[in-house]
């Protein structure tokens, strides 16, 4: 209940922040592109998760808001990227089922493009499994606009939820990004590393990238590298840092 009530305050308070996390490719090393990630640090109790508070923001429709903050941050973060010569990479932003469920949101997503000056070809939209396939037709109508002005589609935490392949090909996703649960468990649980070899084939057959995500050791990497998979994330190469610090890393880089 605090909680909630401080929710309210926190977006005018400026107590929220974007994460960065690198997406590395298998094969060069390089940074290729990075996850936009939300924290809040709260007056007293510092920084809260938010697998915490984004439930109490869906609760409270402060989602809203907080998400249009989070895109138009990130958004303004790419332009400085670029404008002090840094190499263009994709970022990706995880949106939530009740933003889908806003009938303006394209608007929306339109108006913070043109203010920020964003190329929507370098933006990905992240969304569950669940939330395609919990609201069906609203979602799969915004996608197709989505895709038609160049934004990317990725499914997060795929492997988790129930998908329909019909709907990887008919709207053309980008992107798998295999769940971390099934990463964190190959290459010893023979369950995890046959899920994750037939989403890598799936993903290929259909011409989709694939990501591995929650990739902490060498013994993983390896594993999904031979398996076909070209990108990853992961502890292994860098928690989601502030935005001042993936600045320098993706520096070091060029
Ligand atoms: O970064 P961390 O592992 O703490 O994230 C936990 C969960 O919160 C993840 O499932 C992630 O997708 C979600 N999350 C992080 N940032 C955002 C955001 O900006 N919007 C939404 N809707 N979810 C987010
Ligand atoms: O559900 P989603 O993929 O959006 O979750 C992203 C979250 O996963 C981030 O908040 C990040 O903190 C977490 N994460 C990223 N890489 C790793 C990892 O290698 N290990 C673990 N345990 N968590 C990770
Ligand atoms: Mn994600
Ligand atoms: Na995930």
């Amino acid at each position: 209940f605090t909680l909630r009530n401080d929710l309210r305050k926190a977006l005018q308070n400026e107590e929220f922040s974007i994460h960065y996390q690198p997406r590395i490719d298998v094969n060069s090393n390089d940074i290729i592109g990075a996850e936009a990630l939300l924290r809040w640090k709260h007056p007293e109790f510092g920084f809260i998760s938010p697998t915490e508070f984004i439930p109490l923001a869906e609760e409270t429709g402060l989602i809203i808001p907080i998400s249009n903050w989070v895109l138009e941050e990130v958004c303004n973060h790419h332009r400085q990227w670029i404008q002090s010569g840094m190499n263009k990479i994709k970022v990706s932003v995880n949106f939530s089922a009740l933003q889908f469920l806003q009938k303006d949101l394209l608007q929306t997503i339109i108006n913070i493009f043109t203010r920020t000056k964003m190329d929507p070809n370098l933006i990905e939209i992240e969304i569950t499994e669940s939330v395609v396939m919990e609201h069906k037709d609203t979602v799969l109508a915004t996608i197709e606009k989505m895709k038609a002005m160049g934004i990317q589609i990725a499914i997060d935490d795929f492997g988790t939820g129930y998908s329909s392949i019909s709907y990887l090909k008919k709207f053309k996703i980008d992107t798998l990004k295999i769940d971390r649960s099934f990463i964190k468990a190959i290459p010893s649980d023979v369950d995890s590393v046959e899920l994750t070899n037939a989403t890598i084939q799936l993903a290929q057959s259909l011409g989709l990238a694939i990501v591995g995500e929650g990739v902490e050791t060498l013994e993983q990497l390896i594993t999904l590298k031979d398996s076909g998979c070209q990108e990853v994330q992961g502890f292994l190469f860098s928690k989601p840092v502030p935005e001042k610090d993936f600045k320098i890393m993706l520096n070091n880089k060029v």
